[in-house]
């Protein structure tokens, strides 16, 4: 049995929910020093080859609690991608704009995330990513999205040195002002899932988790969105957790009041001559 430490079922829901995991790594706070001191030093940004530069990274992504959220989202067979960026914002920089780095692919399924190792403490004055909770059922162009400034119910992450947050790759978000004298850093990295679910990949309790989908996948807010929004939510929700279960892919059912609409249309159509 691997020793990961895998999501629970609440767990996998909040994911589908918000679209965002914040895992804390056991790596002790010297390793995330030292990873945040050699990046300080650091004055040519390595893109893809970050990895050879800090092999070291490895382990971010080997902690069992990194491991266990990914195998958990992405299942058993859970691949690092080939890109991967060191964001680093200095001090002073002005915010980012809102935007996806998912190719806004037309599917609910968990499929690719972003996982942002943080080697530092991350304040609100040092530029912490912002992300919006469950944004990554809407695809917006970037050039739309960058006339945003703050959006209700956005989520700065301010977290503590060593932290992963994982979130889906159609996630909404930005790096923020960085108002401190020091850099902040965050490495990227992006994993995929190797092969369509088949069984659940996590600690799964069926009878448990069927209580449970029924209450938050129906009722729970990501954020206080109109009426509208939410009743979509609840489709593309049960539509991720049904794909993550390993379930045939759900025939998505015509919304009754468009089936009233035709049905109406249809007896006050004039007749024809
Ligand atoms: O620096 C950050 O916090 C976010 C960076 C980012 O999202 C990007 O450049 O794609
Ligand atoms: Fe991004």
């Amino acid at each position: 049995m691997p020793e990961w430490t895998l999501l629970n079922d609440e767990q996998v829901m909040d994911f589908i929910i918000r679209g965002y995991h914040v895992v804390a790594t056991s790596l002790p706070a010297e390793f995330h020093n030292a990873i945040d001191a050699k990046l300080t030093a650091m004055n040519e940004n390595p893109g893809n080859e970050i990895l050879d530069v800090l092999p070291e990274l490895h382990q971010v992504y080997a902690d069992p609690n990194v491991r266990g959220a990914l195998v958990s989202l992405l299942g058993p067979d859970v691949q690092m991608h080939e890109h991967r960026h060191w964001h680093m914002i200095p001090a002073g920089r002005s915010s980012q704009g809102w935007h996806q780095d998912g190719l806004n692919e037309r599917h609910h399924h968990v499929r690719v995330v972003l996982a942002m190792y943080y080697p530092q403490d991350v304040t609100a004055e040092m530029g912490p990513t912002v992300i919006v909770p469950g944004t990554h059922f809407r695809n917006c162009p970037t050039e739309r999205m960058a006339t945003y400034a703050n959006i209700r119910g956005q989520v700065a992450l301010t977290v503590k040195a060593g932290t992963v947050a994982i979130t889906h790759y159609d996630l909404w978000h930005a790096g923020t002002r960085n108002r401190s004298t020091r850099p902040r850093h965050m490495l990227k990295f992006l994993f995929s899932r190797g092969a369509d679910p088949e069984a659940p990949s996590w600690n799964h309790d069926p009878g448990a988790a069927f209580e449970l989908a029924a209450r938050k996948l129906t009722f729970e807010r990501s954020v206080s969105n109109g009426q509208s929004d939410y009743y979509k939510e609840q489709e593309l929700r049960r539509e991720m957790w049904e794909h993550m279960l390993g379930k045939a892919p759900r025939r998505r059912l015509t919304p009754s009041h468009s089936t009233k609409n035709i049905a109406s249309a249809k007896r006050t159509a004039p007749q024809a001559s």
